[in-house]
């Protein structure tokens, strides 16, 4: 690519960060993307979750992510961080959200704040505080009045204190996009005839919170109007069955770019190849967001993960563990990025046309009337080279590979062209624990059966006997 051209792609960003943030409009949407201050907007968006990482951190995470080429971060909430006894609130320290997003503010990037506040996230109780658990007569995540006091009680406590802060776009923050739920349609069905009613509630209630920005449900074909249901997976361009209305862009909440580990298995290892062929794909069949879940995944401190998943999240991200990045995927998206934006103007403004090139071969072509014109022709065979004519210019295409032509000409990026080297990590021991003293022993002292503090004539439920105060409960039975 010529310098010419990076030069253009800078200019483009700048203007359109400044521009997203100079006054307060409502972020609104149509069939083609989100509206930021009158400007449709292809949006490349990475999860990075606050608490995983620690405020030193977030700084040069969010700048990693910048020049990586994301123009949004997306996070979720965690409740029980937030509220760890009814009405008594931290938002301090790791659990900073007012000063995570002002330093994404900062740095010239957006927000995606996903609420829920049920997140799953692989996050101890799914993000639910444990004393909820409690509340009698509650059914979570369910047409139940209990629950949904305490949901609309903490959702609105969150949307109070981002708007407390001038935090949404409308305020002229860097909140674009909000979410409510989590994937609730996985789960629907057990909840009978009081899923569909919750449902509609949860929209009701987010909306009428009037953030000025748009509501989305991952996951939820059938949210109602006017959130936007988007797609999770990790091939959206494929699976996603696309907007429940003509009126509603084409959205990518999380696309995992490995997954979460679980104790006794290796890593999930997804190669840069893969991601930047379905998000290429993504983008080609109308997509306009698309959020990398995770970018940087972070370490799960103390007891905060759910059960079996362990304390590294998604080391295998753009940007590992330790926010190092892990090449060649960080650099391979990033070229990815700026092929895609090359190609925005005509995307958001141009008409789609597409056709086969060959038998597992096919162009999506984007064309405006002043002549703009972006391309996107597709390998889809998994193992051989495709020699195809595309406007009478010859092209090989590799196996599995999406090319980028901004200009319907040049190839800008071909997502199966890694260009970068992978790096190694090198870890250096600064402590090892060999020597006996280095470790202290605890005796439990086993108590007698007529002395235990709690007795029961039947096995006690653990969480309901722990409080979630630790994993380990000790009984003794006769
Ligand atoms: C949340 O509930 C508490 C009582 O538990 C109440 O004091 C508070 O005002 C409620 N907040 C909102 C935003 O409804
Ligand atoms: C993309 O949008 C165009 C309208 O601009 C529509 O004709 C086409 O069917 C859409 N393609 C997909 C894959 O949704
Ligand atoms: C590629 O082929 C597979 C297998 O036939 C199919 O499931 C998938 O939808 C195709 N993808 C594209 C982009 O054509
Ligand atoms: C491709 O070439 C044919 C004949 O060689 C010509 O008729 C046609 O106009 C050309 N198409 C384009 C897009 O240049
Ligand atoms: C919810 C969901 O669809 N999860 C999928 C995430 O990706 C893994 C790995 O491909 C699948 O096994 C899960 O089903």
């Amino acid at each position: 690519m010529g310098w010419w051209l990076r030069l253009c792609w800078c200019l483009l960003v700048v203007i359109m960060l400044e521009g997203g943030h100079a006054d307060g409009g409502e972020v609104t949407y149509d069939g083609r993307s989100l509206i930021i201050n009158g400007q449709r907007q292809v949006l490349l968006s990475g999860s990075i979750h606050y608490p995983r990482s620690t405020p030193q951190m977030w700084p040069s995470l969010i700048a990693k992510a910048k020049e990586g080429g994301l123009d949004v971060i997306q996070t979720y909430v965690f409740w029980n961080l937030h509220e760890p006894n009814p009405g008594q609130y931290v938002f301090s320290g790791n659990y900073d959200l007012v000063q995570f997003i002002k330093e994404i503010q900062k740095q010239g990037l957006y927000v995606s704040l996903r609420i829920g506040p049920f997140i799953e996230s692989e996050w101890n109780y799914g993000g639910f505080p444990f004393w909820l658990h409690d509340v009698p007569g509650i059914v979570y995540r369910s047409d139940n009045e209990p629950f949904k006091f305490y949901m609309q009680n903490f959702t609105t406590k969150i949307v109070n204190l981002m708007k407390s802060e001038g935090l949404y776009a409308s305020q002229g923050g860097p909140i674009i996009l909000s979410q409510i739920e989590n994937e609730y349609q996985n789960v629907e069905p057990a909840f009978h005839e009081k899923g569909p009613p919750y449902v509609l509630w949860a929209a009701n209630m987010a909306v009428g919170l009037q953030t000025g920005v748009p509501w989305v449900m991952c996951k939820q074909q059938d949210a109602p109007d006017p959130v936007i249901n988007a797609c999770n997976g990790l091939r959206c361009g494929e699976t996603f069955a696309g907007p429940n209305s003509p009126n509603k862009p084409s959205l990518w909440t999380e696309n995992w770019t490995s997954n979460y580990q679980v104790y006794g298995k290796g890593p999930i290892m997804r190669s840069a190849e893969d991601i930047a062929f379905h998000v290429a794909l993504f983008i080609a069949r109308n997509g306009s967001f698309v959020n990398y879940y995770m970018y940087h995944g972070g370490t799960n401190f103390g007891r905060t993960s759910s059960s079996y998943v362990i304390a590294a999240y998604y080391d295998q991200a753009p940007l590992d563990e330790y926010g190092l990045k892990r090449q060649p995927k960080w650099g391979h998206l990033k070229e990815l990025h700026a092929a895609i934006k090359l190609c925005s103007t005509t995307l958001l403004q141009g008409t789609q046309t597409k056709f086969p090139l060959g038998t597992q071969q096919e162009a999506i072509v984007f064309e405006e009337n002043t002549g703009g014109c972006a391309a996107f022709l597709i390998n889809n065979d998994t193992h051989n080279n495709a020699i195809v004519q595309f406007r009478n210019i010859s092209f090989q295409l590799l196996p599995k590979s999406i090319s980028i032509l901004p200009d319907c000409k040049i190839v800008a990026f071909n997502t199966a062209t890694v260009k970068k080297k992978f790096n190694n990590r090198i870890m250096t021991p600064v402590q090892t624990f060999d020597l006996a003293n280095s470790w202290k022993e605890f005796n439990d002292v086993v108590v007698n059966f007529g002395d235990t503090s709690l007795k029961s004539n039947r096995l006690p439920e653990q969480t309901s006997t722990t409080k979630d105060k630790s994993d380990y409960l000790w009984y003794t039975l006769r």
